[in-house]
């Protein structure tokens, strides 16, 4: 009786404890793209699914969970014999380019929120000495991976990087990956169902079969040490040897070659003493070139040195005083609005902040690709990084939590070792509560666990009396900024009344703005009382900055945002159409006025500066 009971207990213990383990992905490999892999970008047949007919059976039962594990559509079957009944078919589908999202390739999917079954042929020669790990750079949002015919794993979160290892399931020959994907909102996922951008859904960031030896360099982390910049410090992680192992790391630009030694758990700890290190800033993005090898694998990464700290109002980089210039970014290509897909499109939008003058810019409001990260060290960007934590999602689930948790903590463990990456922000205009505050304060000390060599900030709310703004939210004992959004002379006075305003800031911190903006639809000339128009928009950030410019501690800001961007809130058809218009460039890439009296303002900063 006893055994009938416990059996089927541990079954389901055991099942249930698979699926969760699966659903964040395994820890992702450190530089992926540098490993050796075969490329499964480029054209995935897909099938629209809004019922989930090859996910869930007529009772609502994931086929994937049955006895047999059969029926969904990951079966493929694309030539049955005369007597099997097939309601699906890839084979006669037409096709989505991955990278990308969905919704701007076919005029279908524009608004659609729900599941598409993606599926693609690739030929393998697997080797018994290797390892085999499928890594998608990003999809929005649940995934769920099968390779030949074989459920890989789960994963939710659509923009952080994950990866299955495949080594079992890879056949020499043909094989064949599919992925559903969902992008459905829901109230307690990270972001929640309210956002102000486009809900791309897909396989919007690369696909890479990586292949590593069984034992290989899965992690390492190097940047100055916190107070003393003639050292290195950081690590070294190796996967799949638990005796002593020798390590080598050279920066020949500084003549290092250091060897190390993992212990049992294949962790070693690196510290490096090094003189005459070219610190890396925007104007010098400096990258050395940092080789790692281990007994069976070896791994090249560039990398820059910098410190970045506070000292009560002053931003130090390099311990020299900075003022940040910069430009709020969303991970949209505005010319085919949808992601970005390539590095030409991120070069383009990089290219822009550099031209308005920036030396900063604010990955808003989720962790936009690796490459924007690479990109930003290498032309020379400081970058505030961001997750999902967005107004108001469900403080009190543990789950939701946990969620946004292991969304920051990948994010880090990805971008770790690029010297841009100044600042982690935790969330954007979160209401002030109880729970906020716990959830909140939870993330805080959580990325200083994980980093303590970056600043901490999230994009905190004001409060408005008449003419009086404070900025006093308690969360902001907790963190290096006093940064927050502010939308005066749009959502609130207008422009002309914006010198008015007092600003007192409780904190004994740099002030950062992390948002300011008013819509402007390019083209469109009338007098600049008129809003919508671009002399309107041009007023408004006139009187902002000279506003903003007497805040004592202002030492930088994001206005919101560098392009016009795409938003199901966005609803007015004659100005906006579904284009949130605060864009500095237009969805065409015509700079509006406003994009000068920036451009102007951030010339006579660096002047100051000097
Ligand atoms: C905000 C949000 C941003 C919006 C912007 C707006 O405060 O942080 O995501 O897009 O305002 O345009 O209203």
């Amino acid at each position: 009786m006893l055994k009938k009971i416990i059996i089927p207990l541990l079954l389901i213990v055991f099942i249930l404890s698979s699926f969760c383990t699966s659903v964040m992905g395994q820890k992702t490999i450190q530089h992926a793209f540098a490993r050796d892999h075969i490329n499964l970008n480029g054209s995935w047949k897909y099938i629209i699914d809004p019922y989930q007919m090859g996910y869930l059976d007529y009772r609502q039962k994931p086929f994937d969970q049955s006895k047999s594990g059969k029926g969904g559509f990951y079966d493929n079957i694309t030539s049955p014999d005369k007597k099997t009944r097939v309601e699906y078919n890839f084979d006669f589908e037409p096709s989505l380019q991955v990278p990308g999202d969905w919704n701007s390739q076919d005029q279908k999917l524009l608004f659609y929120e729900g599941t598409v079954w993606y599926k693609r042929d690739f030929v393998a020669d697997p080797q018994a000495n290797k390892n085999y790990f499928l890594y998608f750079a990003a999809v929005n949002y649940e995934s769920h991976v099968y390779l030949n015919g074989e459920k890989v794993g789960t994963h939710k979160g659509g923009f952080t990087p994950f990866q299955f290892d495949v080594t079992s399931k890879l056949k020499k020959g043909n094989n064949y990956v599919v992925v559903m994907v969902d992008n459905v909102r829901k109230k307690d996922e990270v972001p929640t169902i309210n956002t102000d951008w486009w809900n791309y859904g897909g396989i919007t960031r690369d696909v890479l079969l990586v292949t590593t030896p069984k034992s290989f360099i899965e992690d390492y982390k190097m940047q100055l040490a916190k107070n003393d910049p003639t050292k290195l410090e950081g690590f070294v992680k190796l996967n799949g040897n638990t005796n002593k192992e020798k390590l080598v790391i050279e920066i020949p630009e500084l003549n290092i070659k250091s060897t190390l030694e993992t212990d049992a758990n294949g962790y070693a700890k690196i510290i490096i003493p090094t003189k005459k290190i070219d610190y890396w800033s925007p104007e010098n993005p400096k990258l050395y070139d940092v080789k790692i090898s281990s007994k069976s694998d070896k791994i090249n990464d560039k990398i820059g040195f910098r410190t970045i700290k506070t000292v009560g109002k002053d931003i130090l980089l390099n311990d020299r005083s900075l003022f940040l210039k910069g430009i709020s970014v969303h991970d949209e290509n505005p010319l085919v609005g949808g992601r970005l897909r390539s590095e030409g499109d991120m070069r383009m939008i990089l290219g822009w902040a550099k031209q308005l003058g920036c030396n900063y810019i604010r990955l808003a409001h989720y962790t936009h690709n690796e490459t924007m990260l690479r990109l930003a060290d290498e032309i020379g960007l400081l970058v505030w990084a961001e997750v999902p934590v967005y107004w108001t999602i469900s403080w009190s689930n543990p789950d939701t939590y946990k969620n946004a948790e292991d969304q920051l903590t990948v994010a880090i463990e990805r971008d770790k070792n690029r010297a841009s990456v100044i600042i982690w922000s935790v969330g954007n205009e979160t209401p002030v509560s109880k729970e906020r505050n716990v959830f909140m304060g939870k993330l805080i000390d959580k990325v200083r666990s994980l980093d303590d060599s970056r600043l901490v900030a999230a994009a905190l709310e004001i409060e408005r009396n008449g003419y009086d703004v404070t900025v006093e939210d308690p969360l902001g004992d907790k963190l290096d900024l006093a940064s927050f959004n502010e939308y005066g002379g749009w959502y609130w006075s207008e422009p002309k009344e914006l010198p008015k305003y007092k600003w007192e800031i409780k904190f004994n911190k740099p002030v950062v703005i992390s948002e300011f903006g008013a819509d402007a639809l390019a083209g469109y000339h009338a007098d600049e009382d008129t809003v919508w128009s671009e002399e309107h928009q041009q007023l408004f950030y006139e009187k902002q900055l000279e506003m903003l410019d007497k805040i004592d501690g202002l030492r930088g800001m994001t206005p919101w945002i560098l392009v016009d961007f795409k938003s199901p809130r966005r609803q007015n058809p004659v100005y906006q159409n579904f284009w949130n218009r605060k864009g500095l460039i237009s969805e065409t890439g015509v700079k509006k006025k406003a994009f000068y009296t920036l451009q102007n303002y951030y010339q006579r900063k660096s002047l100051n500066n000097k």
